[in-house]
């Protein structure tokens, strides 16, 4: 990376937003270096650049996921509708948590534009960009879907404001929950639940645990997409926060982590030294060898996937994978709360 594309916030858009934006990063780079096991959370790879990093992955021939869910996606769309409508007979609405491109999204929403006449998608994103980007693409390829864009960071467990008359189908979808540890993605998924109504449903997409090989190709592309979009998590915060790693003295690692269930990415440094980070006034020392921490990405089997969703308020009632079972698709209806408690009173008398 060259000087060239540093971009400087501070003269640029000096907006509350960027603002804001800027100290998370700030507040993140601070916690996350400074532990003892250095660290930075996954959030920080979507800047602008990271968001077309990650684009490129999902083209990747080793990164199956996006492929194969797409390929789910096309395949069952018209089933999933008709299993997610239940039989309330109302409209459904379809509620997105993080936008992307939307592109597999189209998928469901031709299957309902197909069955309703009309849809109503509601993309949810923090990022203003992001929501334009999966509208314009979502109208390109079906102009009489109806996108009412919701600009809101869903993990901060703020109110989504929904409208109350349709039922809605939430989807979570590209293994997107496999980032948060297993308490965090209980915690999401409450949230979540307490958006929606009795009778809603949810779509959760996820990878699912298998063997060591496919797991690390595709976290190790031959292309080196992954490592590129790995290392830009510092590259964002030379631009944003004046910090000065030098990208080649940190080495792309990622990892099957067996117990846990999930690949780990680490930036491993290839040298002793340390790192100014001026926004921070300090700087960070790195041993050789010594690794920052920066994804998790954890791999289901279905009873992890029905445990999580129980917790949460959800009951699994459908699954849909390819032929390898490398990736599911599951849909999940939400509890409501006084059927919960009777079960809860249930297994107490019992
Ligand atoms: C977008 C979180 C699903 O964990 O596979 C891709 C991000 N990291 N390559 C994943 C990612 C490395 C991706 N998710």
């Amino acid at each position: 990376m060259n000087s060239s594309s540093v971009i400087d916030n501070s003269t640029d858009q000096s907006n509350a937003a960027a603002t804001l934006e800027t100290f998370a990063v700030a507040k993140a780079a601070l916690e996350g270096l400074s532990a003892k096991q250095k660290y930075l959370p996954s959030w920080l790879f979507y800047d602008a650049p990271g968001s077309r990093l990650f684009e490129a992955i999902t083209r990747l021939p080793e990164y199956y996921l996006t492929s194969l869910e797409h390929s789910i996606f096309l395949r069952h769309a018209d089933e999933i509708i008709v299993a997610a409508s239940g039989l309330g007979g109302e409209q459904l609405s379809i509620l997105e948590l993080g936008a992307g491109s939307a592109s597999k999204t189209v998928a469901l929403l031709r299957a309902l534009m197909a069955r309703q006449g009309h849809a109503l998608y509601m993309p949810v994103d923090v990022s203003e960009a992001a929501l334009q980007w999966a509208s314009r693409n979502v109208h390109a390829a079906l102009p009489a879907v109806e996108v009412r864009s919701i600009c809101s960071e869903f993990t901060q467990g703020k109110s989504l404001n929904l409208p109350e008359e349709n039922s809605r189908l939430a989807l979570y979808i590209g293994s997107s929950i496999g980032n948060f540890d297993p308490e965090e993605a209980v915690e999401l998924l409450q949230w979540l639940r307490s958006q929606l109504q009795p009778g809603d449903a949810l779509l959760l997409g996820t990878d699912m645990a298998k063997a060591a090989a496919p797991l690390l190709a595709a976290y190790n592309d031959k292309a080196g997409v992954t490592a590129a979009f790995n290392r830009n998590i510092l590259a964002r915060l030379n631009r944003e926060l004046k910090a000065d790693f030098a990208l080649d003295a940190f080495e792309h690692r990622a990892i099957w982590n067996a117990e846990e269930s999930r690949i780990e990415m680490h930036l491993d440094s290839n040298r002793n030294q340390a790192v100014r980070v001026p926004l921070l006034g300090r700087s960070f020392n790195f041993r050789r060898g010594e690794s920052i921490h920066t994804e998790n990405s954890y791999k289901f089997t279905v009873e992890a996937v029905e445990d999580m969703l129980l917790k949460s308020g959800f009951v699994l009632e459908q699954s849909w994978y390819d032929s390898d079972r490398w990736f599911g698709v599951h849909l999940a209806r939400v509890v409501d709360s006084e059927t919960m408690m009777e079960d809860d009173a249930e297994e107490e008398a019992a």
